[in-house]
């Protein structure tokens, strides 16, 4: 058989793209019009967005990448995506009718999800477009520090109406992102967003804009008919008329019959541009004036090779399209939903040359089409992983000791520190922070490992306390003050396994309260499987002379919420070390695939079971050790790291003074505020009252560990069970009042749980500046609410 080329035969990217088309077009009307979901809710899907990326993601798959490569596919686009994996033979054909469908293709790309290699999940728009940035930079790291890997070039597809989110200009203007020569963003041009024909020109300023935060500019604007017309005499007005048109004017030329399209083109215009068209007859002209190079597949092959040619920093290509190519939506300004009518539908097929029964079929093999996609599955293979720092040995614990009272985000630095010389753990360490490095005590392991930086730079003062060298060797990232790009890195890092063939043990760092300014992209990092741990310090009124501005209430809640994350909140130096240490080994287990690593509710426990990332809650406040020196020598450590790791266990034990007769409470405290709750259970030990102390070190393990015996009991139809891990921290049956610098909702659960009266303490309104004293009072969170929060509770039984 004769070795096909694309380079050879242009038509062969043609037939390719027609496919493409048809596929993208035909998945989302199987969703709508074959399948029959019994519930009256719309399934929807993009058509037309689809449409727009057809030339551009042919291009790419059939004329461009190479294995190595990673894309990440603009969400409206997926459709498009599992076509070309498809013909590509890495995608069943039954799952083609599954679009929407539960266990079926996704809506938008997702790589714990999808069955054919997505490398990024998208959907929040802007976020998948700067994933590939941040995963740039992740293996300009991992190059750095473990020899380089194969060449790879890291692409987003990206809507032109996605350029309104700004994270994705906190994301080109971070310096950990600058000089990544291996980026290139194609941004489909069509000028319309969700609702509408975007008005003006926006491409001017953002052109400017990537230029000023230096990025190479590229656009593939004019097709080859324009450029040739642009080329004959007086074809420069034709260009001048088309540049200055507003996006409102030349979207409304799509949809018009040929001379209506002349109309409207010539509508206002100099006399030389109507002249000019009146020289060509009505349907060349409504031709000509809608060719755009989106859709030249030469035109895209050139800028791809332009953005190729420049090797040191990021290229950004504006690829002109046409939202609803080569569908009868084509350009409508309502068509970012619409969908295909079952004749349009049965029209594309006819066009398409195929039939009822062949209307699913791959490329024909014996068609030089059939062939090439068949070279291009090869070509595009990638290899095996090799599983890079797969063994890496965590050990339990640092075994940091703490005799004078320390805060947790002292105790956090310290260990990171003493990690740092862990000769099996350091070199897989990199920490990140928004420019808050020093103020949350990543200070110490910076001056270890230095900062980060592709190339040596001179440090021009000397900081007798802090070293901040800055050279290929540094394990730490420094970001600009945008906790998007904190979330994105983290995520990016996180996924290095994956994506950069390394595992890493990534850890940053943020104030509490900004944890929700990166949220989204918080979210976006768990849902795409990536591992890592943050910490979020300080927090909660805690933090009492900052103020309300500040002081973090909610964020406990969100993490105990989050899927694929573990909420922590240690009030102990010895336990953040066992908590770290373990959240560390389970992030050092690398999941055997993306999908594994978000594979369905994980189940409740300490360390290598959680699949996830780890959120630290922590604080500045030093506290006293003793009490938990006392627990210790009460216990044993493997008891007490064991509880410690499930998420509670009791502090003080007031089982004996039940046992004689005095009403029993729990008084369940979580973090910075166990000194008042130590002191309210001596209040009431005074009192004749046996009130255990409760360390809550994970309320979001205890909740799982929970809420995974209730939905056992839900699904067997059986009574549930109170789990272990409750269990050994609650013995008894007796009122519970929960006490924690965050949202009092954070832990009011532990009442239904234990069956059992419960009031909350915690913090339900913004806060303000003061002494901690000042705050505790305030909201309720002094010993002496927590003594009658106690009473309350009895008296409730
Ligand atoms: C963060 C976020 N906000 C809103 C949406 C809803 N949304 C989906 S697509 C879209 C418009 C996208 O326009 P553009 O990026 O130009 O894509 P096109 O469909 O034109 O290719 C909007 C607002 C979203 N997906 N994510
Ligand atoms: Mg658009």
């Amino acid at each position: 058989m004769e070795t096909v080329s694309a380079g050879s035969d242009p038509q062969i990217l043609e037939d390719i793209q027609q496919r493409v088309l048809w596929l993208a077009t035909r998945i989302v009307d199987a969703a709508n019009h074959d399948r029959e979901t019994g519930d009256g809710v719309k399934v929807g899907g993009h058509q037309a967005s689809s449409a727009s990326l057809v030339t551009v993601m042919t291009a790419l798959y059939f004329a461009y990448l190479d294995a190595p490569d990673r894309v990440s596919v603009k969400p409206h686009a997926s459709p498009v995506f599992h076509a070309i994996q498809y013909l590509l033979g890495n995608l069943d054909r039954s799952y083609l009718t599954t679009l929407r469908a539960f266990g079926g293709l996704q809506s938008y790309p997702s790589r714990t999800k999808d069955p054919d290699g997505v490398d990024f999940s998208t959907g929040s728009v802007g976020l998948g477009a700067a994933a590939p940035l941040f995963a740039a930079a992740a293996r300009r790291y991992v190059d750095a520090h473990f020899g380089a890997r194969p060449h790879s070039r890291f692409i987003a597809l990206i809507g032109d109406a996605e350029l309104d989110e700004g994270n994705i200009w906190e994301a080109v203007a971070d310096p950990a992102t600058d000089g990544l020569g291996n980026v290139m963003w194609i941004v489909d041009v069509n000028r319309q967003s969700l609702d509408r024909v975007v008005p003006g020109v926006r491409i001017a300023q953002w052109k400017q804009q990537f230029a000023g935060a230096g990025w190479h500019v590229v656009e593939a604007k004019y097709g080859r008919r324009l450029q040739a017309a642009f080329a004959r005499p007086s074809g420069d007005c034709l260009r001048a008329w088309i540049d200055a048109m507003p996006n409102e004017h030349y979207q409304s030329l799509f949809g018009l019959d040929p001379a209506a399209c002349r109309e409207r083109f010539t509508d206002g215009a100099p006399d030389e541009v109507i002249e000019f068209c009146a020289g060509l007859p009505d349907d060349e002209l409504a031709r000509l004036v809608t060719d755009l190079a989106g859709h030249d597949m030469g035109a895209l092959l050139d800028a791809f090779a332009a953005c190729d040619a420049e090797k040191d920093r990021p290229s950004v290509l504006f690829a002109y399209t046409i939202k609803g190519w080569g569908l009868p939506i084509a350009g409508n300004p309502r068509n970012h939903s619409a969908l295909l009518t079952t004749q349009q539908v049965d029209q594309l097929r006819e066009q398409a040359g195929l039939t009822d029964g062949t209307e699913w079929d791959r490329l024909d093999p014996m068609t030089p089409a059939g062939q090439w996609a068949a070279a291009r599955r090869e070509h595009l293979a990638r290899p095996l992983p090799t599983g890079g720092g797969a063994a890496i040995a965590v050990p339990d614990s640092t075994g940091l000791r703490a005799a004078r009272p320390i805060s947790t985000q002292e105790a956090f630095g310290r260990i990171l520190v003493d990690l740092s010389r862990s000769e099996s753990v350091a070199p897989y360490l990199v920490t990140t922070a928004p420019d808050v490095a020093t103020s949350t005590n990543l200070a110490g392991f910076i001056n270890r490992t230095g900062v980060f930086s592709p190339l040596p730079r001179r440090a021009w003062s000397e900081d007798p306390v802090l070293k901040w060298a800055e050279g290929p060797d540094g394990q730490h990232i420094e970001l600009g003050i945008s906790e998007m790009n904190l979330f994105l890195l983290l995520g990016q890092l996180g996924l290095a396994f994956d994506l950069s063939d390394q595992l890493l043990l990534p850890v940053g760092t943020v104030y509490d309260p900004f944890v929700l300014r990166g949220l989204d992209a918080f979210i976006y990092s768990v849902y795409s499987g990536a591992r890592f741990v943050v910490a979020g310090t300080p927090s909660g009124v805690t933090l009492a002379p900052e103020g309300g501005a500040h002081q973090s209430t909610i964020t406990a809640s969100v993490g105990l919420e989050l899927p694929n994350v573990t909420f922590i909140e240690p009030a102990y130096a010895v336990a953040l070390d066992w908590l770290l240490c373990g959240a560390l080994q389970s992030v050092a287990t690398t999941p055997a695939s993306p999908q594994a690593a978000s594979a369905g509710p994980a189940p409740a426990g300490p360390g290598p079971a959680e699949t996830g990332s780890y959120y630290f809650r922590l604080t500045t406040r030093g506290i006293d050790q003793q009490p938990f020196q006392a627990a210790r020598d009460r216990l044993g450590d493997a008891i007490l790291r064991r509880q410690v790791l499930a998420g509670g266990y009791r502090l003080i034990d007031a089982a004996d003074a039940a046992a004689q007769g005095a009403p029993p409470v729990y008084l369940v405290g979580c973090g910075a505020v166990m000194p008042e709750v130590l002191a309210a259970a001596a209040e009431l030990a005074d009192e004749g009252i046996a009130a255990t102390v409760v360390d809550v070190t994970s309320p979001d393990r205890l909740y799982r560990a929970w809420q995974r015996t209730l939905r056992q009991g839900v699904r067997t139809a059986t009574a549930p069970s109170i789990p272990g891990a409750l269990r050994s921290a609650f013995p008894d049956r007796a009122p519970v009042v929960t006490v924690h610098d965050a949202a009092s909702h954070t832990m009011s659960w532990l009442g239904s749980a234990l069956g059992v009266p419960a009031v909350s303490l915690g913090v339900d309104s913004f806060g303000q500046s003061g002494a901690v004293a000042d705050l505790y009072r305030a909201h309720d969170l002094d010993s002496g609410s927590i003594v009658n929060a106690a009473l309350a509770a009895l008296s409730l039984r």
